[in-house]
């Protein structure tokens, strides 16, 4: 299979010593390409030698993806911001009447899937509220809409927590586990392809009771993308930080996805000859002649007979304009270091995206450097977070996407929302 995550790697490499003697041990770990503790990622937030975490995260990095860098072109869609939920450090959700509160109509919604189809889109990312009387229908219709006006395009959408509203409304096969199998299912009728990550947040019950009440918790989260996993669904998963919670909290937050990733993975990667650590670690990392076949789960590998989680998505927290606008929000170093603390805790994870519109471009830049592999997309319209004195028209374009990749030291590579290297020709595309 040609694909993107098949091209050579890059020679395995040696770490310079670093300064703090604390991360010896965790140093020659990477280097071995062992899995981290929490102990060790505690460590990597603790430490002052910021420069030694960001060469150890540059060298998975590197050893996944060799100087590859992806980005897509894609297009957000956000259907309605009416919710029911009144998350603390969100200020995008509006009630119905309120100033400010919208619906796409169908035929919004459609002109925007031409649209997208004749730009030369390969995705549609497509999340909202949880509407409080929307019927299932819609949501079915509004993906048979995008899909009859493009049917090329990727969709993927929903976040874990609207999944579970739509099993509600839908009353579908029941409250359970089976019942959100139902409900993806018909999803995947009417055209879902994929679960974007959102609404992870923080994995944790004194965070979730303080930020998002209301919120389905953790296990409700992980158990919609296992269903979808089981589905053949691949999905990712974000992390929010920098609000009310601590790093620790975030460590645990990484290893409840690693646990569950390293059981999806189990059986792929016995199939590939990689090994499974008797706790059942599966490490995705080279050098490439341990692993004579394919390094990393892609779509029809050997063996992978599920989805699974593709990228972490690490998300800064944007105060403006929410109920938790008095705090500070990250720095810059935090997220730098937050990002390659997710490279090297998700050892499992294929990909780690630094998305331009939370990070800033710049921002994003500099984390390819510090473990990201990919930036999202040309994006268009966003209205999850704006940049101060922004409206939702939030575009870079596909030259800019490859400016920035290329001056930060990589090559661009145009990815399908699969990461499948996509070959193109002006608006219209192929899978490579
Ligand atoms: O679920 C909401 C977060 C998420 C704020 O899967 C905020 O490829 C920061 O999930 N500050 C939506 N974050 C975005 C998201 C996403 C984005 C890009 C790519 C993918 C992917 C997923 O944004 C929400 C929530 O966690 N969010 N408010 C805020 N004030």
């Amino acid at each position: 299979m040609s694909s993107a995550a098949t091209a050579a790697p890059a020679p395995a490499a040696r770490l310079r010593a670093p300064a703090d003697p604390a991360l010896a041990q965790i140093a020659r770990k990477v280097e071995a390409g062992e899995r981290l503790t929490a102990a060790d990622g505690a460590a990597l937030f603790a430490t002052r030698d910021i420069h030694a975490v960001l060469r150890m995260a540059d060298l998975v990095r590197r050893r996944l993806h060799g100087d590859q860098a992806f980005f897509n072109i894609n297009r957000h869609l956000n259907y309605s911001n009416v919710c029911a939920l009144s998350c603390k450090f969100c200020a995008f959700h509006r009630k119905k009447g309120q100033e400010g509160a919208y619906e796409h109509s169908m035929d919004d919604i459609r002109a925007e899937a031409r649209k997208a189809r004749d730009s030369g889109a390969t995705e549609m990312h497509v999340v909202g509220g949880l509407h409080p009387w929307l019927p299932f229908g819609h949501y079915t219709d509004m993906l048979r809409a995008i899909r009859e006006e493009a049917p090329q395009l990727h969709i993927k959408a929903f976040t874990a927590v609207e999944i579970v509203h739509l099993q509600r409304i839908s009353k579908r096969g029941g409250d359970g586990y089976e019942g959100v199998k139902a409900v993806l299912r018909d999803l995947m009728e009417a055209g879902l392809g994929s679960l974007p990550g959102g609404g992870a947040e923080v994995f944790d019950d004194r965070v979730h009771d303080e930020a998002f009440k209301g919120k389905i918790r953790s296990d409700q989260w992980l158990d919609v993308h296992r269903a979808a996993h089981e589905l053949g669904l691949n999905s990712n998963a974000t992390m929010l930080y920098g609000h009310i919670e601590e790093r620790s909290e975030r460590l645990h937050h990484m290893e409840l996805l690693r646990t569950q990733q390293d059981h999806t993975l189990a059986a792929w990667a016995q199939a590939q000859g990689i090994p499974v650590s008797p706790d059942g670690a599966v490490v995705l990392t080279g050098p490439a002649a341990r692993y004579p076949h394919e390094r990393l789960p892609m779509p029809g590998s050997r063996g992978l007979t599920t989805g699974y989680f593709q990228t972490i998505i690490p998300l800064p927290f944007f105060p403006n304009a929410s109920e938790l606008e008095h705090l500070p929000g990250p720095t810059g170093l935090e997220n730098l270091r937050t990002l390659a603390v997710a490279r090297l805790m998700l050892d499992n994870f294929p990909h780690v995206k630094a998305f331009w519109i939370m990070q800033t471009l710049p921002m994003a830049q500099l984390e390819l450097q510090a473990g990201a592999d990919d930036i999202d997309g040309t994006v268009v319209w966003y209205d999850i977070t704006k940049a101060v004195g922004e409206g939702n028209h939030q575009e870079t374009s596909v030259a800019d996407l490859k400016r920035a990749i290329r001056e930060a030291g990589f090559v661009p590579v145009e990815r399908d929302t699969l990461y499948r290297r996509v070959e193109r020709d002006g608006a219209s595309w192929r899978v490579g």
